[in-house]
């Protein structure tokens, strides 16, 4: 199986699987396990400063000797320190966030690192392409965490449509259905992180990952809107604290204030009413914690069945 798959060819992964880069939970431990059961584990580098992201680096590299990549997110204080950390370390992959990475391009190539940038629209995909993207991750807005505005099954298409290069899937893939539905789409791999979170490697606080075992379809919301930087969370005392603020017309600064550290809280603390506890809209279905391993088989294993229902549907 995906022996013709471009991304498995590019990368030289097993499976075409991201696992998606996400800040204080991608750690070594979640990213060298996706890596060890054939898929692409990510480092997320959130706000790390460089000296964190390099250790993080190296505790990974002792435990896979499998590709890796990191996730930087372009957001963060520390943006040029960890891409000059990714160069030294000779990462073989890396993928951005929250915004456009076009200017870090021209150095991550020369040294052939492979650069794939996750971007929320056609325009930003165009862009990164010309600028010599390797592929593209196209992000719905039903992702957790930072977001864009467009679902997974408008944006993927159009993506696929727009450039010459692989497009990974992302935004509301969690089982073999998604992934199915992602490469319908014209997606040749896809990227999970909710799905991850709820993984025995993964070092979120058990409230965290309780609440969202517990979550349904419709427990996250978007904050963050009038600040340009929506991020989807389940809706908490912070979250409604944040509404009560928006609507009252508190400044950026206050806004801004009440967010800082609120994803340490819910990921480390454990505070999951007062941090930001982010995730997907897919939460509802996820019911279970398994190992990464046990994740990555399971979805791999139930395409053939989704596609012959597919293809029974179609008789
Ligand atoms: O980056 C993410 N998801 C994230 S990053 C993150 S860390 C964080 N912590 C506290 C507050 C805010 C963030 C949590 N979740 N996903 C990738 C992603 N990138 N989604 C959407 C985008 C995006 C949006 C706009 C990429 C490019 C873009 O374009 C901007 C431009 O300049 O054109």
């Amino acid at each position: 199986m995906f022996e013709n798959n471009a991304i498995c060819k590019l990368l030289n992964i097993k499976y075409p699987i991201f696992q998606g880069g996400m800040a204080w939970i991608g750690t070594a431990e979640l990213a060298s396990a996706v890596s060890n059961a054939g898929g692409l584990g990510l480092i997320g580098a959130g706000h790390m400063p460089p000296d964190v992201l390099r250790a993080e680096i190296q505790k990974c590299k002792g435990w896979t000797d499998k590709p890796f990549g990191v996730n930087i997110m372009l957001m963060s204080p520390f943006v040029k320190e960890v891409m000059q950390v990714v160069i030294d370390e000779r990462v073989p992959v890396i993928t951005t966030g929250a915004g456009n990475p076009g200017e870090y391009m021209p150095a991550l190539k020369e040294i052939g690192t492979k650069v794939i940038p996750v971007v929320a629209s056609v325009a930003l995909a165009k862009r990164l392409v010309r600028a010599g993207a390797d592929a593209v991750i196209a992000e719905g807005t039903e992702s957790g965490g930072h977001i864009g505005e467009i679902t997974t099954m408008a944006l993927l298409p159009q993506v696929v449509d727009a450039v010459d290069v692989p497009v990974i899937g992302a935004g509301g893939i969690g089982d073999s259905r998604g992934m199915a539905a992602a490469f319908a789409l014209g997606a040749q791999a896809i990227q999970m992180g909710s799905r991850f979170v709820l993984s025995e490697e993964c070092i979120a606080h058990e409230n965290y990952k309780k609440l969202v075992l517990k979550a349904k379809d419709r427990s996250t919301v978007v904050t963050g809107k009038s600040l340009g930087h929506p991020a989807r969370i389940i809706a908490n005392k912070l979250s409604r604290k944040y509404e009560e603020m928006e609507a009252a017309g508190a400044s950026a600064e206050e806004l801004e204030k009440l967010g800082a550290g609120s994803l340490h809280r819910a990921t480390h603390e454990g505070d999951v009413e007062n941090g930001s506890v982010m995730i997907g809209e897919i939460s509802g279905m996820l019911n279970d914690i398994k190992p990464v391993k046990q994740i990555i088989e399971d979805i791999v294993g139930g395409l053939p069945t989704v596609i012959e229902s597919i293809q029974g549907n179609c008789k």
